[in-house]
């Protein structure tokens, strides 16, 4: 398996400098969770790391393994937005060979969350919202609440997210609406 300075220069070589930056900011953050939270600091780093691997492949390359590996055909309705995380992390594994389901699982939830979610899953889909680049409003509160409770954390960025896309007019990918509808309510 790559050493973190290799799997830097892969994940490097396959995205834009400004996305580069997000990736290690939100694996400067997902690390400083992993500590306050007690998750492995080295798997928060590779899932870290590798969460956006994908982001910048073709829709039709996304399309061709979606049609191949018997995913959901209702996925095709959707974008690069929702594809990225759940089948990026099959390129993760085949191309990176980071076969840890924890991490894999990780990088899958990263854009939609989910109901159940691991602390790593969870330590990815906030740093993602929180990493130091990130600005837009409500930013500071999230991070802040990220510092005293990491589920308060999750439920903060599931309805600023669901609000936002609403906003824009969106597809709301019906994972989102299950992660909003579980996290929303203090009674789980
Ligand atoms: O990849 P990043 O930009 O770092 O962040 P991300 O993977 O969390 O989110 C990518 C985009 O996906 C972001 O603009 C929010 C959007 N998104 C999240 N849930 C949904 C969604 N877009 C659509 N259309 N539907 C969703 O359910
Ligand atoms: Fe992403
Ligand atoms: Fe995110
Ligand atoms: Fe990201």
């Amino acid at each position: 398996t790559l050493k973190r300075e290799e799997l830097m220069q892969e994940v490097q070589m396959h995205m834009s400098e400004r996305r580069f930056v997000h990736v290690l900011g939100v694996e400067e953050t997902a690390i400083a969770l992993a500590a306050k939270y007690g998750a492995s600091e080295e798997k928060a780093s590779i899932a870290a790391l590798t969460h956006d691997y994908a982001k910048e492949r073709p829709n039709e390359e996304f399309e061709l393994i979606i049609k191949r590996d018997g995913y959901d055909p209702e996925l095709l309705k959707y974008g690069n937005a929702i594809w990225h995380g759940l089948v990026g992390a099959s390129m993760v594994e085949r191309e990176l060979g980071i076969e840890d389901e924890e991490i894999l699982q990780a990088i899958r939830l990263h854009t939609t969350g989910a109901a159940e979610m691991s602390l790593l899953d969870k330590i990815i889909y906030v740093a993602d919202y929180i990493e130091p680049g990130r600005n837009f409003p409500g930013v500071d509160e999230a991070r802040k609440i990220a510092l005293r409770d990491l589920d308060e954390a999750v439920a903060f960025e599931t309805k600023h997210t669901l609000v936002y896309l609403i906003e824009q007019e969106q597809k709301i990918y019906p994972k989102t609406i299950e992660t909003y509808n579980y996290w929303v309510s203090k009674k789980r």
